[in-house]
């Protein structure tokens, strides 16, 4: 039966990073009253203050105006509501199994608060059973509520994973369509109600693992897309073709739309979510699998063609351009990029790199230690080099004077100068 009731109107939102406060916002927006809640007491101070620990585009203006309108206060501590969001990290282990610890004890943080009637909704992405287990946490502390429709001490599990990009997760919090499995079909009702109170997409009903997987799905899809793109790379190197030339020619077919190599896949989505379907299907996830070997094996491969070229000089100075995960952003985390110097840094007896990377002002703490390693300026870097490695495509490398690479070894791995 599905419960007569208004969407929630109180919502505290567990887990304050970039999707967690991004949609507490706008659920703040949309009229509700709402709860920020974060371990970290940094990041609940920032916010009360109406600031935001990270760079995300339109993110800062929006709290300022909800946490100024008293619809959104955070706080360290859960407190009730009538509707829960759980948007916690799901970081995996050393198996590449997803570690579900923090959805657990975000589920035994919610547990004391609840009296029947709520909706509990886990937004981290998940392997599938994730909601189901997190419903279980809380019914095991809770053994006087139930997880079935229709009793008046009923709590409504649902799973509704993001799927925005980051840099645009504002527009796309709103506009995307949006996957709402319940554990039932009434808390699949509950979770719409709550979404469409800001969501412009369309919303899509189906049952909890279902959700769980459409998210993995996506991620994998993507993945092993490029994980083509990037095998395609290899074999054109081998075999002395022009890989952009390839993909150029072979996307002239109606039917054919090849993605683009690069010198790995990173980034704290698509590098992970495949492994949760492996793990949870090992036997019959064999493409899945390789993709990410094959993704991850890129970063190696441009290593080894650097370390070959580099040969040639006594001591090269080497400009890499980029360490971020992709173009335009200063996200570093799970950057391949960053792990390529890393690496030619350590194994580098002599010589320099040079880090461009216009969006930061400082190394990360592993490549500042390193004395042959320097943050250096485009032009700078340019000059300076013998070795030109451009490793991400943000919008500055793209104006590059194609007279100052004339006399410099050029390794473009994302193929960006090719059509300047
Ligand atoms: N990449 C390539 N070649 C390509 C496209 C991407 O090498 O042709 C590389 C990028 O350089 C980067 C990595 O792949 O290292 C991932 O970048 P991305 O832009 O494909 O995706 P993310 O990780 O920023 O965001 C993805 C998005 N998922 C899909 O597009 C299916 C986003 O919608 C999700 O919300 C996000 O993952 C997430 O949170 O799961």
């Amino acid at each position: 039966m599905t419960p007569q009731r208004p969407a929630a109107k109180s919502v505290c939102v567990i887990g304050l990073g970039y999707i967690g406060l991004p949609t507490a916002t706008v659920l703040a927006q949309s009229g509700a009253t709402v709860t920020g809640v974060d371990v970290n007491a940094v990041t609940v101070d920032a916010v009360n203050r109406g600031t935001v620990p990270f760079v995300e585009e339109g993110l800062e203006t929006a709290v300022a105006g909800v946490v100024a309108q008293g619809r959104l206060k955070a706080q360290v501590e859960v407190s009730p509501a009538e509707a829960y969001v759980v948007a916690v990290p799901t970081p995996f282990t050393d198996e590449h199994r997803a570690d579900l610890t923090y959805i657990e004890s975000a589920a035994r943080s919610i547990a004391p608060h609840l009296t029947g009637g709520e909706l509990v909704i886990l937004e981290s992405t998940s392997p599938p059973g994730a909601t189901e287990r997190m419903a279980e946490v809380i019914l095991a502390e809770r053994g006087d509520l139930t997880g079935e429709d229709g009793h008046p001490n009923s709590v409504y599990f649902a799973h509704c994973p993001e799927r925005v990009l980051p840099g645009r997760i504002m527009i796309e919090l709103v506009q995307n369509d949006r996957i709402i499995g319940g554990t039932t079909r009434a808390a699949a009702e509950m979770a719409r109600d709550l979404y469409s109170r800001f969501c412009q997409g369309e919303l899509l009903l189906t049952e909890a693992k279902t959700a769980e997987m459409a998210k993995l799905t996506e991620n994998a899809f993507r993945d092993v897309n490029i994980a083509f793109a990037n095998e395609l790379s290899l074999i054109s190197d081998h075999l002395g073709i022009d890989v952009w030339e390839l993909i150029e020619l072979a996307n002239h077919h109606p039917r054919v739309n090849i993605l683009k190599p690069g010198p790995g896949v990173g980034g704290h989505c698509i590098a992970v979510d495949p492994w949760f379907i492996v793990s949870a299907d090992e036997q019959n996830s064999r493409l899945i699998s390789t993709a990410r070997e094959v993704n991850d094996s890129k970063p190696r491969h441009v290593v080894e063609q650097v370390m070959g070229k580099a040969e040639r000089f006594r001591q090269p100075v080497i400009a890499a351009l980029g360490i971020a995960f992709k173009a335009n952003i200063d996200d570093l985390r799970e950057s391949p990029s960053r792990n390529i110097v890393a690496e030619l840094a350590q194994r580098l007896s002599d010589g320099k790199l040079l880090v461009v990377e216009p969006n930061i002002d400082e190394l990360p703490p592993d490549l500042a230690v390193r004395t042959n390693v320097e943050l250096s300026s485009l032009s700078d870097g340019l000059e300076r080099a013998d070795i030109v490695l451009l490793l991400v495509d943000h919008a500055p490398f793209n104006h590059v004077d194609q007279d100052l690479l004339r006399e410099k070894v050029v390794l473009d791995t994302r193929g960006l100068w090719r059509q300047a």
